[in-house]
């Protein structure tokens, strides 16, 4: 699936601005037009533009509505895409249902009929249950429907992401694959998915320089002396495709990423992960898209000199992977599943709650994502799950499916990101790397580093003897409200966040199978209501306006 561009064979237009909006139940008829339509702003979460606790924390559907004109261009195909639509989205043009989709954080393509005047309807659902990714119980109470969530995030809905409406000429490029080898020179291999017969492709370097050209679908192009895509590097070759009737520009890079031993190899190389796990957050949009929000999160990751970040605990908008291609960032990409166990003692691997539903979505979630993904230079790894189950009975049998079905799709290492125990884990020797979420000094010995530390170095060496996989502690941290401060350092308070990063460093400093240091949080984020969380975690190192907590700085020395 291609990025909707503009050049001389296609015309893409955005959609974003005002819509119209409305709250509604499973009766609603897309058939008419809404009646009372409140004015809702694309994209963006609705949750926090409402003022009520009804509206903000609505269960159920929402409609959103556009009534568009289309160009006079009556051959090839008019489309649709949504960047995302969360959870669940049906989307209508004059009642017309033409696509349905499940998973709120990847994109919907779907072509319209040509019509002069239409009206489009997009049917939103944020309920989520055991069978979708993120898992959620849905209840009820009160004859109130209620989505509780076992992740630690605010359930935002809406239109996050940009909307297109594009026109692809006849027999289009629909998919480009690109593959990078580097052997002496640089080899170059690409697919063309397209049903036109004449295919042309150049290679332009980072500099717009031609260095190689190919004919036909297929294909593999040599490129002497190629200036690798690393780390700060962010070297982008072009893949210039040209059908006739289309013409499509897809960028790439030349790397090479490894496991060997204990160490992660990039071109060769032994890097170490610095950085966060994040989360799509900001104050009044939620989780909505915006492009210079996006600017100032890469310019915070840049300034603390942060090399990676996780896509915790989903797909994130597709111009987070553009600017880190660009600047020469490493992404771990993560499909939402995530709320795979209940802190509690049921088994959610079972028939009734995790079952082969679950799998079969989860799967195709993964499908989707490497298909959207898989020519980001800064993709290094993808992430199957987060702080599953993974000491229970059935999980192992359950992850098989899950690893090789990934395998089938990508050839990049795959992680799984674990809270258990290494001596319970009954997964981690399928994944190439494994993330570890540590909170000892936080949720366990709070208060108490100098046990923490020597639990924390007993807990790491265990997984690395167990597994013999590299490391990276993918979480860590603790709820720090910004401006408390205290001495001697006690929970929350600026200094506490110090000392207990400081004395996890200081652990993995020791150990070499340690492969990377993810910092939970980026930025303090909003959760659902929780006598653990004051509005919101705040276990940023920024805070959910993006000012740097005292840990920033100490990170930022540390890290250069
Ligand atoms: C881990 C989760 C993460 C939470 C974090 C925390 O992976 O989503 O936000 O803990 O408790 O369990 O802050």
């Amino acid at each position: 699936m291609l990025y909707p561009t503009n050049n001389n064979k296609r015309i893409s237009i955005s959609l974003n601005g005002l819509w119209n909006f409305t709250f509604a139940d499973d009766s609603y008829d897309p058939k008419t037009s809404i009646k009372e339509p409140i004015l809702m702003g694309v994209p963006s979460s609705y949750n926090d533009l409402f003022t009520t606790i009804k509206e903000r924390e609505h269960v159920g559907n929402v409609v959103y509505e556009l009534k568009l004109q289309l160009p006079e261009i009556k051959t090839g195909e008019w489309r649709i895409r949504l960047g995302s639509a969360t959870h669940k989205a049906k989307c209508y043009i004059d009642g017309e249902l033409l696509s349905y989709h499940n998973g709120g954080f990847l994109p919907i393509d779907f072509a319209i009929p040509y019509k002069e005047k239409f009206r489009l309807t997009i049917v939103l659902d944020n309920r989520l249950d055991y069978q979708t990714l993120p898992i959620a119980s849905l209840k009820e109470e009160n004859g109130k429907e209620i989505v509780d969530t076992h992740f630690d995030f605010f359930n935002y809905a809406g239109l996050h992401r940009n909307v297109f409406l594009y026109h692809l000429p006849n027999n289009p490029i629909e998919d480009i694959v690109i593959k990078t080898k580097i052997e002496e020179n640089a080899l170059v291999s690409y697919k063309i998915d397209t049903l036109a017969e004449k295919v042309n492709v150049q290679v332009l370097d980072p500099n717009n320089k031609i260095v190689g050209k190919a004919s036909g679908k297929i294909g593999t192009i040599t490129i002497a002396k190629p200036l690798l895509w690393d780390i700060g590097k962010g070297n982008l070759y072009t893949l210039c495709v040209e059908t006739g009737n289309d013409y499509y520009e897809e960028t790439f890079g030349i790397r090479e990423i490894l496991v060997k031993d204990k160490d992660i190899l990039l071109n060769g190389k032994k890097i170490y992960l610095k950085g966060f796990g994040m989360h799509e957050d900001h104050i009044t949009i939620g989780r909505g898209t915006y492009s210079g929000l996006n600017i100032r999160d890469f310019n915070l990751l840049r300034w603390i000199n942060a090399n990676s970040f996780r896509t915790s605990h989903y797909p994130y908008d597709e111009e987070m992977y553009i600017l880190a291609d660009k600047l020469g960032l490493l992404i771990i990409n993560e499909v939402p599943a995530v709320g795979m166990n209940f802190w509690s003692s049921t088994e959610v691997f079972s028939e009734n709650i995790i079952n082969e539903t679950t799998k079969k979505n989860h799967m195709q979630q993964l499908t989707e994502l490497v298909n959207r993904d898989k020519n980001h230079p800064s993709v290094i790894m993808y992430s199957v799950a987060n702080e599953a189950n993974t000491h229970e009975r059935h999980a192992l049998a359950y992850f098989k499916d899950i690893f090789s079905h990934t395998r089938s799709l990508t050839d990049l290492p795959i992680m799984i990101v674990e809270w258990v125990g290494a001596e319970s884990n009954k997964v981690a020797q399928l994944a190439d790397v494994i993330g570890l979420n540590r909170y000892i000094g936080w949720y366990v010995n709070l208060g108490d580093l100098e046990t923490s530390k020597i639990k924390l170095k007993a807990d790491l060496n265990a997984y690395y003897n167990k597994f013999k996989k590299p490391l990276v502690i993918t979480e860590f941290g603790t709820d720090t409200i910004a401006g408390l401060h205290s001495l001697p350092s006690v929970s929350f308070s600026e200094e506490y966040q110090v000392d207990f990063i400081k004395m996890y460093k200081e652990v993995f400093d020791e150990l070499d199978f340690v492969s990377g240091e993810h910092v939970w949080n980026f930025a303090d984020f909003m959760t659902k209501q929780g006598i653990t969380r004051i509005n919101g975690n705040k276990k940023g190192v920024f805070t959910r306006d993006r000012q740097p907590k005292m840990i920033a700085h100490f990170l930022r020395e540390n890290w250069k």
